[in-house]
């Protein structure tokens, strides 16, 4: 499954590596998503390290998405962006991005989930399922209890985000999760690689559990 592991670059709790170096890292412990997110840069600065991005997942065959900016994303031959409910609506997204192009909606409730999927999204992100200190307007965790709700109502991949470790990892997936959206348990790592690698088999294990 594409979507199971998507490592989001933060070069803030990286130790000073920068978001090619977290990719390159997360990439070789197999992630299968790489997303680019900083809220400090510019525009240019973000397609700047976006194209960077995108040459080194091309490279792999990761996919590349980027955070909040169908600009950026588009400029840089992203795969794809990914849209919080204050960017511009996935609709809007669908009519200017090419065939193929993934769109994809962080949402906090049922009927935000419903809509992105009717509106064409491509996966959604049920955001913050745990608290988290890595977004900083993130709000409380809603929990497994809504997790599992939404992905009743959808038929679309459900990314769990916020909060996502290895202790919780399996809950996660049992609570409906096709895969995990993460920052810190991965990025705040002394060795990216190896907690993305442990990170990935805990999805695909649990997903194993889950269909045995
Ligand atoms: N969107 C919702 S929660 C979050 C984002 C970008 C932060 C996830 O970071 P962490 O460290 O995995 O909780
Ligand atoms: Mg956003």
């Amino acid at each position: 499954m594409m979507y199971e592991l998507c490592v989001i670059t933060d070069e803030a709790i990286a130790g000073g590596l920068s978001h090619a170096e977290i990719a390159q890292r997360a990439i070789a412990g197999g992630a299968d998503v790489i997303q680019l997110r900083d809220k400090t840069c510019g525009c240019l600065e973000l397609c700047r390290v976006g194209r960077a991005l995108r040459v080194i997942t091309k490279k792999t065959g990761t996919l590349f998405i980027v955070n909040d900016r169908l600009d950026v994303a588009l400029a840089c031959g992203a795969d794809g962006v990914h849209l919080g409910q204050d960017d511009i609506h996935a609709g809007s997204a669908c009519q200017i991005a090419p065939p193929g192009f993934i769109i994809g909606v962080s949402v906090g409730s049922v009927d935000e989930a419903v809509r992105a999927e009717q509106e064409g999204a491509d996966y959604i992100a049920v955001s913050p399922v745990f608290s988290t200190a890595s977004k900083t307007d993130a709000g409380s965790g809603l929990g497994l209890g809504l997790l599992r709700e939404i992905r009743l109502h959808v038929s679309l991949p459900v990314i769990a985000i916020g909060g996502i470790n290895r202790d919780n990892v399996f809950d996660v997936i049992s609570a409906g999760a096709d895969g995990v959206a993460v920052i810190s348990a991965v990025v705040g790592s002394p060795d990216i690689m190896k907690a993305a690698r442990e990170l990935k088999e805990l999805v695909s294990d649990s997903k194993e559990k889950m269909s045995s």
